[in-house]
């Protein structure tokens, strides 16, 4: 009896030695590399068993759980005062940023088939990088929030805050409080890309998580985004943004049937996919979109990748053009542009900058993007410089390291770049005089979507090509595909039509006429004219200085 409770007592003491042997070893910093990258074969608990052993450990001194911060005290501070602007500070609304929760629930926007997908957990961890400057305290905090609830515990390494000279330094600071964010702060203004490459260049893990300062992760965002990364490295995945209203922060799904892509002015823009690109993803609608550009506040890339490839262009300053420079580079050197629509991540648009950019945000546009063009897309650029003519007086500095980086990954072309990965995009003809959308204020010529013998009228510019896009060729004739401007009837007040081009045929030739402001019909001598467009269609008049008759193409190509 005696014996038997002996050894039993014995038995509970190596037990008790067992337990703080594995709290104290839970507790190490070796052991706590561990938790958050773990190698596939030793992770078997699952989600639920990770976020379990993570409550069980302790935070390291200052540090609070998510759950535990406090809110009021952070955000009230900046509160927007009775009789103040809800927009000044941030140009978008202020008081409803600051209503909400930083927890709050927003609808999960996914496809049905992505609810149903186990998505896999042995996943590289990621080291998310959020920069910002002078951002409402409120949508940071968000931001940075659901990162932490939206992702399993051990695929988010760190939250790496960079502070790009904010005016408060406390904005930042105070979040140095919650687990797992670390704050870097710039000792003067940046901008977002060399912020960006500081982030990165202090980030521990292998992949980069970089996200905008005014987001929403949504349900599982973050599994099927790493999952294409861990798969492929050269893979920059993003996911689809949905839309966080300005004004009252309402959470809104955004389409899946986009791209992102650009005109010769090199702006960002949404594509809808094609009918036929539509049709073929029906039975997949889930499947990876390859897009040729990112809108740039948020993807995921591999960091030894990030590297290779040259991280961003670090001459760029404050924001702009990055996105473009980053896509070019990725596509033309060898990797892909994917965007993920079963992970979503909403982000708040805006109309305007709500910060100010040290040498005027369009010289800094105008800049940044002209070191894209330059560096890579070759004989191509000029067309950029035809549809944007000012950009040709900005400098833009050094670009021989960015050239030599080219050379020596061995890119492609970036003739490449628009028969493979962007072939929607309209390229001028070298027939071509002047080329895209003919424009009239805000409206542009339309072929309404009639062929030949139909008229034609204005409608409100949608910057998509399609019914809006013409050329004015070398032989006078203005074209939508191989329809042409025909004046029928050579008398004041008569409706063009369009009909199928004919060489040399006298109804159809065109010339730009004052300082390419005006289309003079070459026969009649008279402009085209919108002063009917109403009722009817597009005529010819005699010219006159009447704003019916300014036309603007997009490019023009003649100097
Ligand atoms: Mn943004």
């Amino acid at each position: 009896m005696r014996r038997k409770s002996r050894i039993l007592l014995c038995f509970a003491f190596l037990w008790l030695l067992g337990i703080a042997y594995y709290m104290y070893s839970g507790t190490s910093v070796s052991r706590k590399e561990d938790w958050n990258e773990i190698a596939p074969e030793k992770k078997s608990s699952g989600v639920n068993g990770e976020e379990k052993s993570q409550n069980l450990e302790t935070l390291p001194p200052g540090k609070v759980r998510w759950q535990d911060f406090d809110q009021d005290a952070y955000v009230g501070v900046t509160a927007v005062r009775p009789g103040q602007d809800a927009y000044a500070r941030n140009k978008f609304n202020q008081v409803e940023s600051d209503k909400l929760r930083m927890d709050r629930s927003v609808p999960d926007t996914r496809h049905d088939h992505c609810r149903r997908k186990p998505w896999r957990v042995d996943l590289p961890a990621t080291s998310v990088v959020i920069t910002f400057h002078n951002e409402a305290r409120s949508a940071l905090l968000r931001t940075i929030i659901s990162v932490l609830k939206k992702s399993p515990v051990h695929l988010v390494k760190e939250i790496i805050l960079v502070d790009d000279y904010s005016d408060n330094a406390e904005d930042g600071a105070l979040l140095g409080r919650i687990e797992k964010v670390r704050v870097l702060r710039n000792d003067r203004r940046e901008g977002l890309m060399r912020s960006r490459v500081k982030g990165a260049d202090a980030a521990q893990s292998k992949v980069l998580t970089f996200l905008d300062s005014h987001c929403e992760c949504n349900e599982r965002w973050l599994e099927p985004l790493l999952e294409r990364v861990a798969e492929d490295k050269t893979r920059v995945v993003s996911p689809i943004i949905d839309v966080i209203n300005m004004d009252n922060f309402q959470y809104v799904g955004a389409s899946a049937d986009l791209k992102g892509g650009f005109d010769w002015n090199l702006v960002f823009k949404w594509d809808y996919m094609t009918p036929e690109q539509r049709r073929a993803r029906q039975g997949n609608p889930i499947a990876p979109i390859k897009t040729p550009m990112i809108a740039g506040g948020l993807f995921v890339m591999d960091k030894s990748y990030f590297e290779e490839l040259g991280k961003y262009d670090m001459m760029m300053d404050v924001w702009g053009g990055e996105n473009l420079e980053i896509s070019f580079r990725v596509w033309q050197c060898g990797g892909s542009l994917e965007i993920i629509p079963c992970s979503r991540v909403g982000h708040v648009f805006r109309k305007q900058h709500p910060y100010t950019f040290p040498g005027g945000s369009g010289t800094v546009f105008a800049r940044n993007t002209r070191r894209a063009a330059e560096v890579w897309m070759d004989e191509y650029k000029n067309f950029y410089y035809a549809a944007v003519p000012s950009a040709r007086n900005v400098p833009f500095g050094n670009i021989q390291s960015r050239v030599e980086m080219r050379r020596k990954l061995n890119c492609k072309t970036f003739k490449w770049y628009l028969e493979n990965v962007y072939p929607e995009l309209r390229v001028p003809d070298h027939q071509d005089i002047a080329f895209g959308a003919l424009q009239q204020g805000t409206n542009c010529l339309d072929t309404l979507g009639h062929f030949a013998d139909g008229v034609v009228g204005v409608y409100e510019c949608h910057n998509a090509g399609g019914n809006q896009e013409w050329a004015l060729t070398k032989d006078k004739s203005v074209k939508h595909m191989d329809l042409c401007l025909t004046v029928v009837d050579r008398a004041p007040g008569s409706l063009i039509k369009l009909q199928g081009c004919r060489e040399n045929d006298s109804r159809q030739k065109w010339e730009q006429i004052e300082n390419n402001s005006k289309l003079r019909h070459v026969g009649s001598n008279f402009c085209l004219d919108s002063q009917n467009a109403k009722n009817g269609g597009l005529t010819v008049e005699a010219c006159s200085p009447s704003l019916s008759q300014q036309w603007k193409f997009s490019l023009n190509l003649q100097q």
